[in-house]
């Protein structure tokens, strides 16, 4: 591997990404993502997301002036990119460690980091106040622009923001970062409605040759984009059949582009960048690009581990792999109880291998419903199905539980439901940080009529927790246990 610099080197902050011509972008962004590569392999971290937003993040300090202008992460989990380039080179080896550099992006680290990350689907309603807090402060001046995954872009505060920004007068442009991937593949009707737009080939064949032939004859003056630009969008609509969903609420479409090209999201940006009116610029992109074991299996490599660079070998912490972990023994046990119970049904929001209800899943596929990034909807959801006869096991992050609050509240404790609520990454999480601490469930939780809440001392109480939460006259029911390894060697399943 190459492990010359010689760009990367010379930036300590985007003024200085600035200076190069257009025509040492790729070159930089290969640096860069060696970079990221070779610190990952021996400093763990999010790698694959990373790695597909490389042209995209030195085309975004590339053309806008950051960090007066605002670029505003959604989770963050992406941006490793983002503080190589703004000031954190010489500190990203501490990524993620004691008092090392955060692992999200937060303003109480960087002035380029605009607001707190680690929660999926914020980005659209907090870049949404930026751009209405700039006009309002005589900042007319300032970009801003929220960057949203696919994955994230499923949740229901992304829909609520995109909501608002149709009806609030601003010029925010909302760059969605396509990569058919959530943390497991995304799903739901929003992925379908993207792929629809991306595959559909008499568009994109019409697109090109038009724009092409336009280019030619010097047709494409800024005065004309607009009126092209309305045309691609009516042609779109009407060749997939489909009214432009993010047009119909009044935010004008761009794509979808190749977000992987860093030469051609220059050109794209630079042309959005002064157009009035709320804008969303689709980019599809790679997840994992450039590093192969990354783009093959991206689930796996969206957080690896320490590994070889050089080959793609993934090392493990220890090669015991017992005690097991208590996700493992949840996804064993919900298994064992679903084979038991026909009435047991998984529920995850977008996160069936990290909880491990993908070894249900993959035993009962229609028994097991991954939501998307939608906490709040996973828990009324599986009040639903309990209201109606179903036992649903609805397993939630602590942390991102918190989207849930009101559901678990409201639409199950209230009635009693049967829900089996069980909330993994209980407590301290280590290097993920304060917003993945799951912290706060105990005092959320306790005042909560009709609710039961335990938390299992080992791996073993876990699985008879689980088997007596789904008991008849149980209730609605919350198991919290933490992150990692049980304490058991030989006798997880307590027998
Ligand atoms: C509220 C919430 N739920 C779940 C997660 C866990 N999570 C982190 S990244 C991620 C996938 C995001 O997918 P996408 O937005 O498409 O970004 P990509 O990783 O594909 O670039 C998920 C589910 C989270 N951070 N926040």
């Amino acid at each position: 591997m190459n492990n010359i610099s010689e760009l990367l080197d010379q930036i300590s902050s985007p003024d200085d990404l600035r200076h190069l011509s257009v025509a040492q972008l790729p070159e930089l962004c290969a640096e860069l993502r060696r970079d990221i590569v070779d610190e990952l392999s021996v400093n763990p971290g999010h790698l694959a997301s990373s790695l597909g937003v490389v042209e995209l993040t030195v085309a975004l300090h590339y053309v806008f002036s950051t960090p007066y202008d605002r670029i505003v992460w959604d989770v963050g989990h992406q941006a490793y990119g983002h503080k190589i380039l703004t000031g954190r080179k010489d500190t990203f080896c501490t990524n993620r460690k004691l008092h090392g550099i955060r692992p999200f992006p937060t303003p109480m680290e960087s002035e380029y980091d605009t607001f707190t990350c680690g929660h999926a689907s914020n980005s659209i309603s907090a870049a949404l106040g930026m751009a209405v807090a700039a006009r309002k402060t005589g900042h007319d001046d300032r970009h801003v622009v929220a960057v949203i995954g696919d994955g994230a872009m499923s949740g229901g505060l992304a829909f609520e923001g995109l909501n608002n920004v149709s009806s609030s007068p601003n010029d925010l442009l909302i760059v969605l970062n396509d990569n058919d991937m959530s943390i497991d593949r995304a799903v739901g009707g929003m992925e379908k409605y993207l792929l629809n737009l991306d595959t559909n080939a008499t568009y994109n064949r019409l697109r090109d040759k038009a724009s092409k032939w336009l280019h030619s004859m010097g047709y494409l003056n800024d005065d004309r984009r607009k009126g092209i630009i309305r045309l691609n969008n009516a042609l779109k609509s009407a060749l997939s059949h489909q009214q432009n969903v993010f047009e119909g609420m009044n935010i004008r479409y761009f794509g979808p582009f190749d977000g992987n090209d860093v030469c051609e999201t220059v050109r794209i940006l630079e042309q959005l960048k002064n157009m009035r009116g709320p804008k969303l610029l689709h980019l599809h992109t790679v997840k994992g690009k450039g590093y192969e074991p990354a783009e093959r299996e991206a689930t796996i490599w969206h957080a690896p581990g320490k590994f070889d660079p050089e080959t793609g070998e993934r090392i493990p912490d220890t090669a015991d792999p017992y005690p097991l972990k208590y996700q493992e023994v949840f996804g064993r046990t919900l298994l064992e109880l679903a084979e038991a119970n026909p009435n047991i049904v998984g529920v995850t929001p977008a996160m069936p291998t990290g909880c491990s209800m993908d070894i249900m899943m993959h035993a009962m596929p229609d028994r097991v419903f991954d939501v998307g990034i939608a906490e709040g909807h996973a828990a009324t959801f599986a009040a639903g199905m309990a209201k109606d006869g179903l036992m649903p096991f609805c397993n939630i992050y602590s942390a991102f539980a918190q989207r849930a609050y009101d559901n678990i509240i409201h639409d199950a404790a209230i009635l009693n439901l049967p829900v089996v609520f069980c909330f993994d990454r209980a407590g301290l999480v280590g290097e993920d940080g304060p917003t993945h601490h799951g912290v706060f469930d105990i005092a959320a939780l306790r005042p909560v009529p009709n609710l039961t809440l335990c938390s299992p001392m080992d791996e073993c109480e876990l699985r008879r927790m689980m088997y007596t939460a789904q008991l008849p006259g149980m209730g609605t029911v919350v198991i919290r246990y933490p992150r990692g390894k049980g304490v058991k060697r030989d006798d997880w399943h307590c027998e």
